[in-house]
């Protein structure tokens, strides 16, 4: 669809569009579109900005991903979709891989998803035969199989667009999650190490320069924003600003 730079909610449109583009070539799952609507309503809320809250997550997130020993990105349908080309970017300046991990599991999916992302770089992607795969029994969904050189080897795991269990299961195995979700009731959201409360396209380019200019900063002041930063009162910031849209 061609879309009038006019229009109010162009940009809100375009977005749709590229998860329209999405579901036509096969990346995307038909439920993602579902779960754009649910992310777009909260965003809403939050005013279609990248608030104070959100920007202490970025920095958070940035300095815990740079700090990571073996960090992996996961990626879905929605988030390759809509920010493959960062995805790319920060997984070459963190040094590491991106794993496809999908709800709506389809082996097809999985496939055209790699290719999705080897067209934009081949060295970056872990794909189905990057080794074994390892079952975490505690998670419910078809998420649960992950690839023992990405997720499953992992610290730090970069995982956008989700409300699961996947989260809980990975921190009580000791690993530390960092997420986008516009939504910060999900739980996911609320059992995160660091919730990035924000669309995820906005969000990851400026999670891409942060990481971008903080690659120089010493280990032990990327301890101290860690250190600083407190996911549940970010959280709450973010809640505090969905309630006060309601009033007139
Ligand atoms: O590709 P698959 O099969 O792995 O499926 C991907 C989806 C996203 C469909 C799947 O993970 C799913 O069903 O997710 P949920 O449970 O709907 O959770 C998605 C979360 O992301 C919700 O809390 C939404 O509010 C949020 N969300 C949706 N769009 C955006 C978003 N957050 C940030 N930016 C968005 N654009």
């Amino acid at each position: 669809m061609k879309i009038d730079t006019s229009h109010p909610r162009a940009n809100s449109l375009r977005i749709r569009e590229k998860l329209v583009h999405g579901v036509t070539v096969g990346i995307t799952s038909p439920a993602g579109l579902l779960a754009h609507g649910r992310g777009e309503a909260f965003d809403y809320l939050l005013n279609e900005k990248t608030n104070d809250f959100a920007n202490d997550s970025i920095s958070a997130a940035a300095a815990i991903l740079l700090l990571a020993t073996k960090p992996t990105l996961s990626a879905n349908g929605n988030s390759a979709a809509l920010c493959p080309k960062e995805l790319v970017s920060i997984a070459k300046i963190l040094k590491c891989k991106i794993e496809v991990n999908l709800f709506h599991y389809t082996k097809k999916r999985v496939l055209l998803i790699e290719n999705y992302f080897k067209k934009i770089n081949p060295d970056i992607i872990l794909t189905q035969n990057s080794g074994p795969t390892i079952t975490i029994p505690s998670i419910a969904s078809a998420r649960k199989k992950v690839l023992k050189k990405g997720i499953y080897g992992s610290d730090v795991i970069f995982v956008p667009l989700e409300d699961g269990d996947r989260t809980e299961k990975l921190i009580s195995m000791g690993k530390k999650v960092v997420t986008i979700d516009l939504n910060p009731l999900s739980r996911t959201a609320r059992s995160a190490t660091v919730t990035i409360v924000d669309n995820i396209v906005r969000a990851m380019p400026k999670l891409l320069i942060q990481i971008q200019q903080m690659k120089k900063v010493s280990v032990s002041e990327l301890n101290n924003i860690i250190k600083k930063y407190n996911n549940k009162k970010n959280l709450q910031k973010a809640i505090n600003r969905i309630a006060s849209s309601f009033s007139t």
